[in-house]
């Protein structure tokens, strides 16, 4: 059988892509498609030269991100790696540490371009199964101020936790971080990917939860649905420089009105619907508890990330995966024996049980053999 898109995180040949119907994507939020209304905006955006500062549709969505931060700046970036590398550049030195979460993206998945790049080295704290880091754990890694020790100058902190099932950090906790960090002239860089996500579960406003930190990396193209598109956000000083960087890592985008026009309204409608994601997140939860072999404390899922753990099926993640795929629901195998599925707008109630109706298939071995 040949299919015809990408599986898990793989390239696929571009030649055998083509439009798909009928699937339940749940491998990442990042594959939602803009809404009918952003694809109007995006024909009609005002446009300019954005590297001179002139794209109208850009500054607006700068000046919109940076008040609903109540920061002083912000700035449009292709995508949450280069955000979060400026982010990273900008607060320190080559031969540096940079203290982050052993599961986080800036860890695992940016290719370490903090240390090919910006010449730090990540220090990586193992938090508890939630992936939240406590002030201890940071406070452990911090090195100590020896002219022969590498020096800790950043803490990056991500909220919700991807590979710790979409968790939240409670934002006293980040407070805590962000005081004590600052008394030892250490930096907090917020990657932000999902913090709209983290916003609606803590019922509370992104500008009271990021109050304290240094910077923050937020994505318009994840749950918000922009096709493209993260910011940063910070003091004018910060943003900047970070202007620099992005011309330097090849990101001065031109005429960008075009996406930031979608960018715009991903930022102002779509927060408001996110609740959707995490109810549905809920019910495939609820559902995959019920499934022999299957096991996830439903409890523990807080917004759209539902990571599970298939060992007691027989099967490993990726034959989980391959034989869901088969199936016309895409998942995404995140280690040996755990599976992730992130819910979307474009995915609604009726996929969310179609997913289970085929999981509850596939996770059983018997039936599968005799189908
Ligand atoms: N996450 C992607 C994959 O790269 C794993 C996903 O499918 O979840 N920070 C966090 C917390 C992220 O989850 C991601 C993307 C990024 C940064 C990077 O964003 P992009 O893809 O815009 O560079």
């Amino acid at each position: 059988m040949t299919y015809t898109v990408a599986k898990g995180n793989q390239l696929v040949d571009p030649d055998h892509v083509s439009a798909v119907a009928n699937i339940v994507d749940l491998r990442s939020d990042t594959v939602t498609r803009p809404s009918e209304e952003m694809r109007r905006a995006m024909a009609a955006a005002e446009v300019g030269d954005d590297v001179y500062g002139e794209d109208i549709t850009v500054n607006q969505l700068q000046k919109r991100a940076a008040e609903i931060f109540d920061k002083e700046a912000a700035l449009f970036v292709p995508t949450g790696c280069m955000g979060n590398l400026i982010s990273i550049k900008l607060w320190t030195h080559h031969g540096n540490e940079v203290i982050c979460e052993e599961r986080s993206h800036v860890n695992l998945y940016e290719l370490a371009s903090m240390s090919a790049i910006a010449g730090c080295m990540p220090r990586a704290v193992r938090a508890g199964d939630d992936g939240i880091l406590t002030w201890n754990e940071v406070q452990a890694a911090i090195r100590p101020k020896i002219y022969y020790d590498s020096q800790t100058a950043l803490l990056c902190v991500e909220n919700t936790s991807n590979m710790a099932g979409g968790t939240v950090y409670p934002t006293e906790r980040i407070d805590e971080i962000c005081e004590r960090a600052h008394l030892l002239g250490l930096k907090v860089h917020l990657d932000g990917a999902r913090i709209f996500n983290a916003a609606v579960a803590l019922k509370e406003n992104v500008a009271r939860m990021t109050k304290h930190v240094d910077s923050v990396m937020f994505c318009l193209s994840k749950g918000l649905g922009a096709p493209v598109g993260s910011m940063i956000v910070g003091s004018k000083d910060f943003i900047a420089r970070a202007r620099v960087y992005r011309k330097m890592f090849g990101g001065g985008m031109r005429q960008v009105g075009v996406i930031a026009a979608a960018g715009l309204i991903a930022l102002e409608k779509s927060p408001s619907r996110l609740h959707e994601d995490h109810e549905n997140a809920q019910c495939l939860a609820q559902g995959i508890a019920r499934i022999p072999g299957l096991k996830i404390d439903p409890a523990a899922v807080r917004s759209n990330i539902v990571i599970f753990d298939c060992s007691a099926s027989g099967r490993n993640a990726v034959e989980i995966c391959d034989a869901l795929y088969a199936k016309g629901v895409w998942a995404q195998d995140t280690a040996p024996y755990s599976v992730r599925m992130v819910t979307h707008w474009n995915v609604d109630r009726a996929g969310i049980d179609r997913a289970l109706a085929e999981l509850a298939f596939v996770a059983d071995k018997k039936a599968t053999r005799t189908a």
